[in-house]
């Protein structure tokens, strides 16, 4: 049987400074999606890289007297470094300044050129460095003299320069249609925001430069290079081959299942890129999911305020599989949320340590006393034992409905109810006690705790990987057992175990030494 395709991506960061916890956030999340698919069944491509043109990395790069390729080339690697830091399962890494990307940039300029879409005029206009985009004079406000964007804040400055623009006019009433459609936009309140932006009309979009050179080259007129934006959103179809439509990866995984970006980038996924797709005659995303915010202790993260978080320095100081899975608990998905010290240190010591870790641990030190230190044979099963085995069994078909809608904070919650219920389960039936008084009810306690222990495993592996993995391991479920599709089967008893050793320490504040 060959499986269903799934093609996921993550927006590809700016290059221009080191990666914050923003940035962890959607890469993990993408992670998350991309695992679980997998394990899931499906055949999964996921990408992710660094956007590394535009006015920005060349204004940077000259403050710093570099190259912009070589701050490119310094801070990419530093992306990277993060995407492995987290365990982050691309299956390409894809950088802007790739030979294929140019290729791809110039093929899909070049199909909206033959089909009417360029034309060359001026532009004047307030140009962000910072968001890399124009503003209408009604976008901006003036304060001490200078002036914003309001929507982001940043500083415009007037420019005039001779362009290419897009004809996106055009595509006004077909976009409005497209937002008609159920699940091309998530969630709702960004569909109606950018629903409500192109009701209030396009202008066509200015898509090249001639200011700098630091970009994709205009094919036929070297004196522009393409707008950032252009050559940005094109990486999605660069990374499966295009302009070969015929390529395997490019017949196999377009269109793409999901785009992962955060919100403030909806209006150039949802607006331009279909825009651009119907231009270019391709077809256009099933879904674009914008996630939240991440904050710092309810703040905005910035440079000035000085409490930008280092992702790098959380997976020291917590560890990388809480850090995941703090970041998709405690946020719902789709709205800002908070990242703070105290957060993650609580969600270690209830609901890792203390929920699962705990339960884990006791039962297998347990079956690792009394059971001789294999799966227990159980005797029939009571009401309550059937009970907890269908609860954790039934999980898999909600979780699935969740995850497809990206909601993987219920998904979470979800699961710890039914370890919550393992655990009311666990002291209401006392297995301790039963030594002494019916072993074989012992036994059948400790092997539905085990039992539902592995179905819980199974389905955290995609937040977690490498603690359900060795959760898996101490309950000796083989590699090949380790899909979905083995939900259904169970422990076979009188399979050895390993030693049980705890996967979820509880948090301790470190020594200090004064
Ligand atoms: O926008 N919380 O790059 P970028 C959550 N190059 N997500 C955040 C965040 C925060 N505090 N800060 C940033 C760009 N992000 C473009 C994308 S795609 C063809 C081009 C998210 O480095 C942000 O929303 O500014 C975006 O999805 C991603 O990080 C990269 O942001």
């Amino acid at each position: 049987m060959t499986s269903t395709p799934f093609y996921i991506t993550t927006a590809i960061a700016y290059p221009n400074g080191d990666p914050h916890i923003g940035h962890a956030y959607e890469h993990i999340a993408t992670d998350v999606m991309a695992r679980f698919k997998r394990l899931d069944g499906y055949d999964v491509r996921f990408m992710t890289g660094t956007d590394e043109h535009g006015q920005k990395m060349q204004t940077t790069a000259e403050k710093l007297g570099m190259t912009a390729k070589e701050l490119a080339d310094k801070n990419a690697a530093r992306f990277r470094a993060m995407d492995d830091a987290l365990d982050i399962s691309y299956d390409r890494y894809i950088r802007t300044t790739d030979e294929d990307h140019y290729a791809a940039s110039q093929a899909i300029w070049k199909r909206m050129e033959a089909n009417g879409d360029i034309y060359l005029d001026k532009y004047a206009g307030w140009y962000s460095v910072r968001d890399e985009a124009y503003y209408a004079e009604d976008e901006t406000e003036v304060r001490d003299g200078q002036r914003f964007a309001i929507s982001t804040g940043t500083e415009v400055t007037w420019t005039e320069e001779e362009s290419y623009f897009f004809r996106l006019s055009k595509y006004q009433d077909r976009l409005l249609a497209l937002y008609e459609q159920e699940g091309f936009l998530f969630p709702e309140s960004r569909r109606n925001e950018i629903a409500s932006f192109v009701r209030g009309g396009l202008n066509d979009l200015s898509i090249s430069r001639t200011t700098f050179d630091w970009g994709v080259p205009v094919p036929g007129n070297e004196k522009h290079v393409m707008y950032v934006w252009v050559d940005a959103l094109t990486n999605y179809i660069t990374g499966l081959g295009f302009p070969d439509t015929d390529s395997e990866l490019f017949q196999k995984y377009w269109p793409v299942d999901v785009h992962m970006i955060g919100k403030d980038i909806s209006r150039f996924h949802a607006i331009y890129w279909p825009a651009f797709l119907w231009s270019a005659g391709l077809e256009l995303p099933q879904r674009i999911f914008a996630h939240g915010f991440l904050l710092v202790d309810g703040e905005k993260m910035s440079k000035s305020v000085g409490n930008v978080v280092d992702p790098e320095d959380l997976v020291s100081s917590f560890g990388l599989d809480p850090l995941r899975f703090f970041l998709l608990r405690e946020v719902s998905f789709g709205q800002d949320g908070s990242y703070s010290a105290e957060g993650i240190k609580n969600r270690i010591n209830s609901d890792l340590a203390n929920d699962l870790g705990n339960l884990a641990q006791r039962s297998l030190s347990m079956i690792a006393k009394n059971c001789g230190g294999v799966v227990p044979e159980h005797g029939e099963f009571t009401a309550e034992d059937q009970k907890m085995l269908d609860d954790a069994a039934a999980l898999l078909e909600p979780v699935r409905v969740d995850f497809d809608q990206q909601a993987f904070h219920k998904a979470l919650e979800r699961i710890w109810h039914v370890i919550a219920d393992c655990n009311r389960y666990f002291t209401a039936q006392e297995p301790w006690k039963l030594k002494k008084t019916d072993e074989e009810r012992m036994k059948t306690v400790l092997f539905v705790t085990a039992e539902t222990i592995r179905q819980v495993a199974l389905l955290v592996q995609p937040v977690m990987p490498s603690s359900m993995g060795k959760m898996l391991d101490l309950l000796a479920v083989a590699d090949d057992d380790r899909q979905f599709s083995s939900m259904d089967k169970t422990l076979t008893p009188g399979t050895e175990l390993p030693q049980p050793t705890p996967v979820f320490p509880r948090y301790e504040e470190p020594k200090t030494d004064s």
